[in-house]
């Protein structure tokens, strides 16, 4: 094969592989060997520059930085969208566009995700892409070309052959999250300046001077739409043939000779331009009136957070094209599209005060009391700040006006303040030097940022959430006893520690607020059968610091049963598989504490038994010691799977960090999903678990560990 038909073919095949990976999201072959694929183009481009085009995948990577950009005007305005924030105005929208096309029958709509990035039009003569531009004021924007090219997911030529020999594609630029979160990271440890936000990311990215700084950012792209289209042919001389082909196979772009021929529905212009090579939503879908309009905000508005990028609200436009050009435009927006907006994540609101909270640790947490602001959709009066390291980074101080974020079902936090905002009085964030609750000492060892109580079980704060995480789900799992009830039992003095949990008696239950006669005997129940319990649930239940399930199922394994556990000394604990000196000393200390040791007394008299263990040697499985976390809705319950890892000798941990060994990932997997592909960290689905599951028990089911690139 000659050079030339080698880089003709070398091109034809990464533009392949573009596509199946940022278009399809399917990709065919590895990171490593599309990596093949483009250095052997460049070694041959190198040694031919005669075969050299402007549509190379190689010229992506940008050249010397400009002076500025040139200015570019729209050939077809790029319009802009009329905004609704409630269902009232959506309702209003879809009665004004039935009156003007003047039938009663519901209409059909495109909706689509509304992506907070920046508007741009790609410009492809010929089926090359010569041209990219910004929005700008809609009539003329900035050349930005040169910064597109180097956007992994924008062909640099169409696939197919059936395009108009001039199309302009509009479409939005972003940053996913998690590309987002990875470039901030690694701007922090360079001690420079983080972005605010995925969308002041992607404009700072598009608006580098130097292009070689925008290959760097991780840029995406997703098209909404047409700009200018002629089928005249071009100066070129390209001719189009009716019944050319288009790229996806099976698909017919017919007569393409005259300009009405493109699809009369928007929804069939959008799989034109997928089948063209570009990305597309793949949330899109046709929804009929008002009731599809809404059903299909609710149910995007409650994947929010599941997907890698952000979007502030959906998109719906008229699909028939005629009843589109029915319609026209007013001022600069069409009639028939309406961006119908989610509530705010982030909102501007006053720090009024700063409290401290005190957890079962006795780690302190500042929480900021606010001025009462809407935000994601409820009223937040309270924000975690975290601790006093996140407090000084986000230079936070009360009287600041701040911004405050709830994003989903994640707690409102204190994102940073708006210190071009301070009053002259703002007063700085001090971490108290006695326990607000009880008085004792706070101490916060050198190199780590969690300040904590040093009154362990004295005081009430830590007493109550001992006493809350003794009795939830995993642990005792006393039905019934809620967070509300034993802050109550314990504000009233009525219970100090676990053990008095059991001293409870009917009148004095049945004599708490909001509490019927019926479930206090049910309560009395349920402590009654939660006497029935496992060494690992009990140790589990005892709240020793650094002993999650896993360091109590191994504990209770290791040792089966608890007396000679509390006798063990320190060196016999370590020769556990994953306690070391720190876990090790925790449970020395909770176990020599004379407290510790009467409460256990106490419980054991109460009448709380498990059947002692037979030792068996430490679990040998292959997930012995790996660290999973489950994220997104699964297949089964939680719980299972968390059981029958746990039964391999593999930890279940809350949160994703480099210690994690897996992820495994339902349906609607949001921020975790995300840091794991920072982190690098092998994903599982439902399908991938249960492979390595069988595989683990010695079962000899094929596994397979699908190609996840970052
Ligand atoms: O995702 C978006 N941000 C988006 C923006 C979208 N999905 N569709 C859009 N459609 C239009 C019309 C209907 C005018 C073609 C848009 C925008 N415009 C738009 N983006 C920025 C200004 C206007």
């Amino acid at each position: 094969m000659s050079a030339r038909d080698r880089v003709a073919w070398l091109r034809r095949e990464i533009a392949r592989h573009d596509y199946q990976y940022h278009v399809l999201n399917d990709p065919l072959i590895p990171d490593a060997e599309y990596d093949r694929l483009l250095r052997e183009l460049e070694g041959l481009e190198a040694g031919h520059p005669e075969l050299v085009t402007p549509d190379s995948p190689t010229q992506r990577i940008g050249g010397a930085p400009a002076e500025g950009f040139e200015e570019v005007v729209h050939a077809v305005p790029m319009l802009s969208l009329a905004n609704a924030f409630s269902d009232e105005e959506v309702a209003d929208f879809d009665r004004r566009a039935r009156e003007r096309i003047g039938h009663d029958a519901t209409l059909t709509y495109l909706a689509e995700p509304k992506l907070d990035g920046l508007a741009v039009s790609l410009r492809y003569e010929d089926g090359v892409l010569i041209r990219a531009a910004t929005r700008g004021d809609g009539g003329k924007g900035e050349d930005v070309t040169r910064n597109v090219r180097t956007i992994a997911a924008i062909p640099l030529r169409l696939m197919g052959e059936g395009w108009p020999p001039v199309l302009e594609i509009r479409g939005e630029v972003f940053m996913p999250r998690r590309g987002f979160e990875a470039f901030n990271r690694r701007a922090r440890e360079r001690g420079e300046k983080p972005f605010a936000n995925p969308r002041n990311a992607a404009a700072g990215s598009l608006r580098q001077l130097d292009p070689r700084v925008t290959a760097q950012r991780p840029l995406a792209f997703q098209a909404y739409g047409l700009g200018e289209v002629a089928f005249a042919p071009s100066p070129s001389g390209r001719r189009l043939q009716r019944g050319s082909r288009l790229a996806t196979p099976g698909a017919r772009c017919p007569g393409l000779g005259r300009g009405k021929d493109l699809p009369d529905t928007q929804s069939g212009r959008m799989a034109w331009i997928k089948a063209w090579g570009l990305p597309v939503s793949p949330e899109l879908a046709t929804v009929d009136g008002v009731a599809g309009c809404l059903a299909y905000y609710r149910e995007l508005g409650e994947r929010r957070d599941g997907l890698d990028y952000d979007i502030d609200g959906v998109v719906y436009k008229l699909d028939d094209i005629a009843q589109q050009e029915q319609l026209g435009y007013v001022s600069r927006a069409p009639r028939w599209a309406l961006a119908h907006k989610f509530p705010a994540q982030e909102e501007l609101t006053r720090l009024l005060a700063v409290e401290f909270q005190v957890g079962r640790t006795g780690a302190l947490t500042p929480v900021a009391r606010l001025e009462p602001v809407f935000v994601g959709g409820v009223t937040v009066s309270n924000a975690t700040l975290h601790n006093m390291d996140e407090v000084e980074r986000k230079d936070v101080r009360i009287g600041d006006t701040v911004i405050v974020r709830r994003a989903g079902d994640v707690i409102p936090e204190v994102v940073r303040s708006a210190p071009e905002r301070r009053p002259a009085d703002a007063q700085p964030i001090r971490m108290p030097p006695q326990c607000p609750v009880c008085g004792s000492d706070i101490v916060r060892p050198e190199g780590e940022s969690v300040a904590r109580c040093s009154g362990g079980l004295w005081c009430s704060a830590q007493r109550r959430e001992a006493i809350k995480h003794f009795a939830a789900r995993r642990a005792m799992d006393i039905d019934g006893l809620g967070d509300k009830l034993v802050e109550q039992l314990v504000e009233q003095g009525l219970i100090r520690n676990p053990a008095d949990l059991y001293q409870l008696t009917l009148e004095q239950l049945a004599g708490l607020e909001r509490m019927a006669e019926k479930s206090a005997a049910n309560l009395i129940q349920a402590l009654e059968a939660s006497k029935e319990t496992t060494l690992e649930r009990f140790l589990f239940a005892l709240g020793i610091r650094e002993v999650g399930e896993a360091t109590a199922r191994a504990l209770a394994h290791s040792f089966g049963d608890l007396e000679p556990l509390m006798a063990a000394d320190e060196p016999r604990l370590q020769r556990i598989p994953d306690v070391g000196p720190v876990v090790a000393a925790h449970v020395q200390a909770f176990f020599r504490q004379p407290h510790n040791r009467e409460v256990i007394d106490q419980l054991r008299a109460a009448g709380i038994r498990w059947e002692p263990l037979a030792l068996t040697a430490p679990v040998e499985s292959p997930l012995a010691g790996k660290t999973f976390v489950l994220t997104g809705t699964l297949s089964r319950p939680r719980d299972a799977i968390k059981d029958q890892l746990l039964a391999l000798g593999a930890k279940v941990a809350g949160s994703v960090s480099k210690k994690t060994d897996y992820v495994v990932a339902g349906a609607d997997a949001g921020s975790k999903l995300a840091k794991a592909g920072e982190l690098g960290i092998p994903l599982l689905d439902g399908a991938g678990l249960d492979a390595l599951l069988v595989e683990s028990q010695g079962g000899t089911h094929q596994g397979f560990r699908p190609d996840l690139r970052p």
